[in-house]
């Protein structure tokens, strides 16, 4: 079992554990979109806070909170997505701060390729080491566009074998597919030995 540094919450009185989910990812990519699929499908789609610019775009953060209740504990997901606008870069380390799993949400467009690249190496450089271990689920998102770049070149490109806690996935944020899988694989990333069945409220 892969080790890692653990900052799980445990509240014993109340028997919750807080864990944190962050989206990432560049401009665009899809992360708010991903996150409301989400939230929607929990039927939670009200419950997100979002600080948005006047045109919809992330301004600081969209912010929502997934309970899901266990025989002796619960589990509250807080789950947060950055924004990818390099105007408001300075938000993103705050963000980020805590976390206990990223989904990296990459924009599949060609021509964006460099662009996810630049966003994981900011993401690289903000954690150093530390993010070969932290449990990371990679969304290829936009997979109904026509024109995509080969998804394996972008992990060759990251070196994705070196992280210890890594898996990926091809969705589309716009209609959910993938969304749900993804996100119940970083649960199962977050708590190793963990197979989730059926995510229920
Ligand atoms: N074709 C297609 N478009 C998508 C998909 N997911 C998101 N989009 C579109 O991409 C645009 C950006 O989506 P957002 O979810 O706002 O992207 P974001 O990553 O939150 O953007 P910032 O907050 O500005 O960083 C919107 O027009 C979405 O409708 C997808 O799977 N396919
Ligand atoms: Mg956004």
């Amino acid at each position: 079992m892969v080790r890692r540094d653990i900052n799980l919450k445990f509240d014993n009185k109340k028997k919750i554990i807080d864990v944190k989910i962050v989206f990432y990812g560049p401009a665009l990519s899809g992360k708010t979109t991903t996150l409301k699929y989400l939230f929607q499908k929990f039927g939670k789609l009200d419950k997100i806070k979002s600080i948005n610019t006047t045109t919809g775009r992330t301004l600081f953060f969209d912010f929502g909170i997934i309970k899901l209740k266990g025989i002796e504990w619960d589990v509250k997901f807080l789950i947060y997505s950055t924004t990818g606008q390099d105007y408001y870069a300075i938000t993103r380390p705050t963000t980020l701060q805590g976390a206990d799993g990223i989904i990296f949400v990459a924009d599949s467009f060609v021509e964006s390729f460099n662009r996810n690249l630049v966003s994981w190496r900011e993401l690289a450089s903000l954690y150093g080491e530390k993010l070969l271990k932290m449990p990371i689920v990679c969304n290829f998102n936009k997979q109904d566009l026509l024109r995509k770049f080969n998804f394996y070149e972008f992990l060759e490109k990251i070196f994705f074998e070196k992280y210890k806690s890594f898996a990926f996935f091809k969705t589309i944020a716009l209609l959910g597919d993938g969304v749900v899988n993804s996100f119940k694989k970083i649960i199962e990333l977050i708590f190793p030995g963990l197979i989730i069945n059926q995510i229920s409220i």
